[in-house]
């Protein structure tokens, strides 16, 4: 293992004064014994005890107050069914954005638009659900790069997808996918965004009709989703979309092709033995029936053929969605198989898209597939058929070369240096190994081989690279996503925090080292995309006052100016226009009649960054976050009589305590 980082001499120098038997102190900050307290570097270090490569990692990581940071991780937030924004070298928090849980600082679930985008991720039943699963953002590509427009990310629990725009980092919408009640391989883009994949994992039968597990060859099947993306509106046109019947194996995590593999979409699966559990009937138990077989198979999907199949037909349409039959998927050479190794979890194309890399859990390697491989083999077509007549290519036929990694490999991202790395679930590290052919870069090692392993603590997960999954990707730096911190941080009782572990991956033939340990006490996060901070370009403010946040356009109940404020009453419905400014609002007394219903209109006619505003009623679970420009209208039944104070959330201003009014029901 290579350890050939440079530390500049002076300070190399002083190492040894690190310790020379100084005594640090119990803790940082208390007066030691001689009095000294140590005002310079070194004696903070010694103080501390910090090594060389504990400030070479302070260095790298620290941001000056007012400096930003380069780079911008958005992580899934796991069960949280959030989005988490952090800020890449320093690894701060600078955001959570509301997807698909209600989060009050947000004004996200609590009356006005945002409660709307919220119910359209209801099930078609009605039953609300406030809370997803979310495991994979994708951010938008053009030509397989990042543009820094919008955001996806699917809920794994209730197979739904959400549209973020980064103009706002706001959720858009959410979709309930009308067929499917189980999602994993998604959200994956293709590279201009034409579609957003939504991947299956859990077979059911479609659409919830209810059939016997005894029935699970004939009756359960998984649906690949392909959701139309219209960029202009910035939301998916759910009219345009359309899914593809797969098999009920268990299919994984997916990737679109690009380059080299334009056109093609990539799903792993396991439980290709059709296991359905039922241990407690004397059944295998899902563990060991849904990993006997040593292969799985990796699903290779030609999406621009399906594209025109969903469009000409043949199709049925099953709840409003158009689905192409497996049978028709078979007959019209959409989709073909290939061996992949035991269990599989990640498949990853590299960013020429030559090769697609396969991770097996259960296998010490990563499978490397060949993109012109494939395309020969599919063009040959297979008489070996799975047991629904799907066309098997021989794994001779497709693969590229496997190298050996270890144990328990997860997913892989890449940097523009020829380096591939992969998350070791089972050994805690990264691996770090060389790509060849058009991926090669400028790595000084042989070709396909493991270069180092750095250990993580622990159990990484996903990981992610700079723009590591992309045709552009850039270097520096890797985040190891690990499920377990253990013993990283002060205990907090036995709901651990995972632990985002920054690494620097330095240059070709240096080492990598882990640089900062960042706890997220909000949930499991699973993948993560690292882009460039330059390529996002989000309001400073809104464009202009009476701004709707879920249309994009004026409202039209905006309140312009302080004069517009007033109360118009209809009969049993009460309309009020609230300007929202520091720090008033106004009118600031409403009075209105037990079981009338209100609709209130308001609108932050504040210019000035960072003059964002709240508004709550106190006993209505209401509140809106209003922020410069922003309007919002809730609309609520006055069925509780009393007097109920509503106030800005938000410290506006030295007055904010102030701003605030009576919202007074007369009883009836
Ligand atoms: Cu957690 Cu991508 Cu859902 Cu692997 S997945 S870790
Ligand atoms: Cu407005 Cu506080």
């Amino acid at each position: 293992m290579r350890t050939s980082w440079k530390w500049p001499a002076a300070v190399a120098t002083l190492t040894g004064l690190f310790f020379t038997g100084a005594c640090a102190p119990a803790r940082q900050g208390d007066i030691p014994a001689n009095g000294a307290i140590p005002t310079d570097v070194m004696g903070v270090a010694r103080e501390r005890g910090l090594t060389p490569d504990d400030l070479y990692a302070a260095a790298k990581t620290f941001m000056p107050s007012g400096k930003h940071d380069d780079y911008v991780l958005f992580a899934s937030g796991g069960h949280s069914g959030q989005v988490h924004v952090i800020g890449v070298p320093s690894m701060r928090l600078l955001k959570t954005i509301a997807v698909f849980t209600p989060e009050p600082w947000q004004g996200y679930g609590y009356g006005g638009g945002p409660s709307e985008v919220l119910k359209k991720g209801n099930m078609p039943s009605g039953k609300e659900l406030t809370w997803g699963d979310t495991h994979h953002p994708n951010l938008s590509e053009t030509k397989g790069s990042y543009d820094g427009r919008f955001l996806f990310i699917n809920d794994k629990a209730n197979a739904r997808l959400a549209v973020i725009d980064l103009r706002d980092f706001e959720t858009k919408q959410i979709i309930k996918n009308p067929n499917a009640i189980s999602d994993h391989g998604g959200s994956f883009v293709t590279p201009n965004t034409e579609y957003v994949v939504e991947g299956p994992q859990y077979a059911t039968p479609i659409g919830w009709e209810y059939s016997d597990i005894k029935n699970y060859k004939e009756k359960y099947r998984a649906l690949l989703t392909f959701w139309k993306f219209d960029p202009l509106a910035g939301r998916v046109d759910v009219s345009q979309s359309f899914q593809m019947e797969l098999p009920p194996y268990f299919q994984d995590l997916a990737d679109a092709g690009k380059g080299a593999s334009e056109g093609l979409v990539f799903v792993n699966s396991f439980n290709t033995e059709m296991a359905t559990g039922g241990v407690e009937n004397g059944e295998p138990p899902f563990e060991a029936g849904a990993s006997k077989n040593d292969v799985d198979f990796m699903h290779i999907i030609d999406w621009r053929k399906a594209a025109a199949v969903a469009q000409h037909g043949p199709t049925r349409t099953v709840n409003g969605m158009r689905v192409i039959g497996l049978d028709t998927a078979v007959k019209e050479k959409l989709l073909f198989f290939t061996p992949e190794p035991k269990s599989p979890h990640g498949v990853d194309v590299t960013p020429s898209g030559e090769n697609i890399v396969v991770a097996g859990k259960l296998d010490p390697h990563v499978t490397i597939f060949s993109t012109a491989k494939i395309r020969a083999a599919m063009a040959k077509g297979s008489q070996e058929k799975d047991p629904f007549g799907v066309p098997i290519l021989k794994l001779d036929d497709t693969k590229e070369t496997q190298v050996e990694l270890g144990l328990g490999p997860l997913h892989t991202v890449f940097d523009d240096q020829g380096y591939a790395y992969t998350s070791m679930f089972l050994d805690s590290a990264v691996a770090r190994w060389t790509l060849g052919g058009a991926d090669k870069g400028k790595h000084p090692e042989p070709d396909w081989t493991l270069v180092q392993k750095l250990p993580v603590h622990y159990n990484i997960g996903h990981i992610a690279a700079v723009e590591g999954d992309t045709a552009t990707p850039g270097h520096g730096y890797v985040v190891a996503m690990n499920k377990w911190s253990t013993d990283r941080f002060l205990n907090v009782g036995p709901l651990l925090p995972q632990n985002f572990q920054l690494v620097d991956s330095a240059r070709p033939g240096e080492s990598m080292k882990v640089l900062y340990d960042s706890p997220i006490g909000v949930a499991e996060p699973h993948y993560a995309q690292l882009i460039r901070a330059d390529r996002l370009k989000p309001y400073e403010v809104y464009p202009f006052v009476g701004y709707n946040p879920e249309t994009g356009k004026k409202d039209p109940n905006a309140v312009l100016s302080p004069k517009d404020a007033r109360i118009v009453r209809k009969g049993k419905v009460v309309e009020i226009f609230t300007p929202v400014i520091r720090s008033h609002f106004s009118p600031e007394h409403v009075t209105v009649n037990e079981g009338d219903t209100v609709i209130w209109h308001l609108t932050n006619i504040e210019r000035t960054r960072d003059a964002i505003h709240g508004f709550c009623i106190g006993g209505y679970n209401v509140n809106l976050s209003l922020e410069p420009g922003e309007h919002q209208t809730v609309t609520f039944q006055a069925d509780q009589p009393g007097v109920f104070p509503f106030y800005c959330t938000e410290f506006c201003s030295a007055l904010h305590l102030e701003m605030m009014g009576y919202f007074m029901v007369k009883p009836r």
